[in-house]
């Protein structure tokens, strides 16, 4: 036998057990073709994601979950919804990987291993509330482009690492500093070495910030690759885009940060309330910071029976960006009266908060149970929508699950 026919069979009989049925024909198959059922990577045993997760998208990779996926009060990895902008990362290597410090506003550019940031400096771990900018973007009209997000792009997670903060002073802070700006090795689509798929940062008061963490754990384990092994930008309460996965160079800008995804109409809003569906010139954006006031009931799930005469237990979060979520209610009634819920203090800054009621239902038939949390500075969530703006960002309207009374 040829060697090339040996290797084509041995092949054959692998792909035959990988898919646990024979290969009929696979003697035929031409050289180098990968049978469909081979191609076809199944994400959620690729990123150990719980089966009622939804795939939005493959290339690249965006997966959310359902509300009831983010009962626990730490979501683990395998109800962490993933948001990439390119392509994952392979072949990391934590021993050689560093991270760079630079930028106009760093004294001394200066680059660190990862055993250098777990020995040099002291680590800390916070639960963070990290929300896509894009949830809910679903529910605008006219639609805005982009991942069609629900409900199911948050997570609040345990993260471990150093803070920013040290390191940035230990090599040393420019008096002229304004923003920091990530930069990862995560590729962009077309393949192209010069593009970024993302680079997005937050201004010095929020890098300087206790929670702002450079992680490399993750509810005490290292950090799934899909969440950005082996280290990770983690700032809490405001978009997720600015928690930069996969980091390897932090700059420090001495004016706001320009990479992929910062600039033009990027996780920006009108700075000015606007119509929807009116155009919005660029230099009329505004970039987002902290996140809106928010809360998912995460039990029970939406289309419930309950029986009649028994109360019916409800639980979730609410978290409400760089401020506390001072209130939180429900309504049986599409919103005419609402009833308080008790709602827990969170476990740290810029984690979510649980909320649970018990709520009684007047007789048998169709409610609808909606939940609505207020911040510490009295705003609260809009019933229904919030203001329109073109990219869809930012929609924290009421959460709402249907329940059957029998
Ligand atoms: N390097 C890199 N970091 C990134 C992204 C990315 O595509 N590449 N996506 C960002 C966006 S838009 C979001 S919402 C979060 C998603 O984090 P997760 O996938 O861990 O849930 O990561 C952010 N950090
Ligand atoms: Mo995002």
């Amino acid at each position: 036998m040829k060697r090339r026919d040996f290797v084509k069979k041995a092949a054959v009989s692998s792909f035959a057990t990988l898919i646990g049925t024979e290969l009929v024909f696979g003697s035929q198959m031409i050289d180098g073709y990968v049978p469909l059922a081979l191609q076809d990577p199944d994400p959620f045993k690729l990123f150990n994601k719980h089966k009622d997760m939804v795939v939005l998208n493959d290339k690249p990779w965006n997966i959310e979950a359902q509300a009831h996926l983010l009962d626990d009060k730490m979501t683990p990895n395998s109800c962490m919804f993933i948001r990439n902008n390119g392509l994952v990362p392979e072949g990391i290597d934590p021993k050689t990987w560093t991270l760079t410090i630079d930028g106009e506003s760093v004294k001394n550019k200066k680059a660190y291993t990862l055993s250098d940031l777990k020995s040099k400096f002291e680590q800390h771990t916070y639960q963070l509330t990290l929300e896509c900018g894009g949830n809910g973007r679903a529910e605008f009209d006219p639609p805005a482009k982009g991942n069609q997000w629900t409900i199911g792009a948050v997570h609040c997670a345990s993260w471990t690492g150093v803070r920013l903060r040290d390191v940035l002073e230990d090599a040393g802070i420019k008096s002229d500093a304004v923003y920091i700006g990530y930069h990862a090795v995560d590729k962009h689509l077309s393949m192209d070495p010069k593009k970024e798929p993302i680079s997005r940062g937050c201004p010095m008061s929020k890098a300087m910030q206790d929670e702002t963490l450079l992680a490399f754990k993750m509810n005490g384990d290292d950090i799934p690759l899909i969440h950005g092994y082996p280290l990770r930008l983690v700032a809490g309460g405001w978009p997720a885009s600015v928690s930069g996965k996969w980091i390897n160079r932090i700059s420090i800008r001495n004016k706001v940060h320009d990479g992929t995804k910062m600039t033009g109409t990027a996780y920006r809003v009108p700075c000015e309330p606007v119509a929807p569906g009116e155009k919005v010139k660029d230099e009329d954006m505004c970039i987002i910071e902290s996140m809106p006031v928010k809360s998912l009931i995460t039990y029970p799930k939406t289309g419930a029976i309950i029986k009649n005469g028994k109360p019916l237990n409800i639980r979730g979060h609410a978290w409400a960006g760089e401020l506390e979520v001072g209130k939180m209610e429900y309504s049986i009634d599409f919103g005419s009266t609402w009833s308080i819920c008790p709602i827990e203090k969170p476990v740290n800054r810029l984690a979510w908060q649980h909320f649970s009621a018990t709520v009684d239902f007047p007789k048998s038939g169709y409610y609808e149970v909606w939940a609505r949390a207020t911040d510490t500075n009295g705003i609260a969530q809009p019933m229904l929508l919030p203001g329109w703006n073109p990219k869809g960002y930012l929609n924290n309207a009421c959460h709402r699950i249907a329940v059957k009374v029998i």
